[in-house]
């Protein structure tokens, strides 16, 4: 039987919840008429939860509120959950960063975002500080990603749940790409996090924001209209329903109508991009004759142009398994740029730390715009254009595409391709 969760299909808050039953193979189902603002203004949904927040769990057992007590109780309906970790200590962890994530991150996000939506008095230094408290936090919390890529344990917990459902609702309101570029761990870990499946499944598409929301004016807290006289006692007027509060972390957005890629406005190439990558993919044998030979003989210098890439922070490679993530998250996020794109990218060394060097090749001459704005692991490399002229350029270009080893005296930790 089905756990009914009382909040609207947007809520952050109530994500944590069906994140966690997607985890732990529980049904919980959202009530679909829900509507914030009078949903949560009844008297029946004020005896669930006397302070009228969203959301609300309806249990065999009788209703809970506080989202993160819904999710653990959620989690707790399967017996050992992973998502609880595997020792006291993992625990301890998953309920430290779980806190963290709530009244460090949460608060002071909405302390932020709150005023700014008319919910609350807006004042600048109150503004300020709720800003440098959330950088301090989130400088925290990108360093503990530095060397981690999950928050506890080599696996999905439930403070990665929690945390990611409050910076959902940042990324998607009000932390523009300049404000979490401080943070490239932090970055990298939530777009990792928001694309595996039982993360998608619930949050859908998430998009970063690309501007801070500007101040609004003060709005009052939504009343039901004042209801019209009945004529009389037997036959009252029905009270017009109130309009739709607004939940913090709900978007609204228009669809919009889908832009031609500049690329596909370029002068047709000699190169057809897919023929390469099938000669790549049947190449079994004799590699450097047929695949590397054919690739030079497809090559575009006009239409196309090649680029290496070196990770600015090899220091920080210090563990294999989170080096091969952060490298596997890189070209799942690359993803966009499939039609225009090939690439390859080394993990290099037998011990830590880590080197990660790539290439590349791209529609046109430059690298396209649309992946510097939207793949933010862009930034995390060095990028040069390949020289052609340049014979040992050129044959460097080669020895990545054929994954040769030793790659420049050192041994391969992986090869990863993108194509
Ligand atoms: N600590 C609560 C916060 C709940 C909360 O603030 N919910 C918002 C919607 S996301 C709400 O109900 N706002 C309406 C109100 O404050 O009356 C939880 O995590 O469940």
């Amino acid at each position: 039987m089905a756990l009914i969760l009382h909040a609207g299909n947007k809520n952050k808050n109530a994500f944590k919840a069906l994140i966690a039953a997607e985890y732990s193979g529980v049904n919980v189902e959202l009530v679909e008429t829900f509507e914030m603002g009078v949903s949560n203004k009844t008297p029946e949904y004020l005896k669930m939860n006397p302070i009228g927040k969203v959301p609300v769990l309806q249990t065999p057992d009788g209703p809970i509120f506080e989202s993160n007590a819904i999710a653990r109780y959620v989690t707790r309906l399967k017996a050992d959950s992973p998502l609880f970790g595997s020792s006291s200590i993992e625990y301890a962890h998953i309920e430290q960063w779980i806190d963290f994530s709530s009244l460090e991150i949460d608060a002071n996000l909405l302390r932020w975002f709150i005023p700014r939506m008319g919910f609350a008095v807006y004042l600048p230094p109150a503004e300020e500080a709720a800003i440098s408290a959330l950088k301090r936090s989130l400088e925290a919390l990108n360093l503990h990603l530095a060397s981690n890529t999950y928050l506890v344990g080599h696996s999905v917990t439930l403070a990665d749940i929690i945390m990611i459902c409050n910076l959902v609702m940042g990324f998607s309101r009000i932390l523009t790409k300049s404000f979490t570029s401080e943070f490239p761990h932090v970055e990298r870990y939530f777009w990792t996090m928001v694309n595996q499946p039982n993360f998608q499944k619930i949050l859908g598409e998430v998009k970063q924001t690309e501007s801070v929301p500007p101040v609004q004016s003060a709005k009052k807290p939504l009343q039901p209209k004042e209801p019209a006289k009945p004529k009389s006692r037997e036959e009252p007027k029905k009270e017009p329903a109130p309009p739709k509060a607004k939940e913090a972390g709900e978007e609204e957005e228009a669809p919009k109508p889908k832009a031609k890629n500049s690329l596909d406005l370029l002068p047709p190439s000699k190169m057809i991009l897919d023929e390469w990558k099938r000669l790549y993919s049947n190449t079994k044998t004799n590699f450097r004759e047929v695949a590397i030979k054919g690739f030079w003989d497809m090559y575009d210098p006009e239409g196309y142009s090649l680029w290496f890439c070196d990770y600015k922070y090899n220091d920080e490679n210090t563990v294999s398994f989170v080096t091969l993530n952060k490298v596997g998250g890189f070209l799942q996020r690359m993803d966009l740029a499939r039609k225009y794109a090939f690439g390859k990218m080394l993990v290099i060394g037998s011990e830590a730390p880590f080197k990660v060097k790539g290439l590349w090749l791209f529609r046109g001459q430059e690298i396209p715009k649309f992946v510097i704005d939207e793949c933010y692991d862009m930034e995390l490399y060095e990028w040069k254009k390949v020289d052609i002229n340049n014979e040992a350029e050129k044959e460097r270009v080669n020895q990545m595409i054929e994954d040769l080893e030793p790659f420049e005296g050192e041994a391969l930790l992986d090869a990863k391709c993108f194509k």
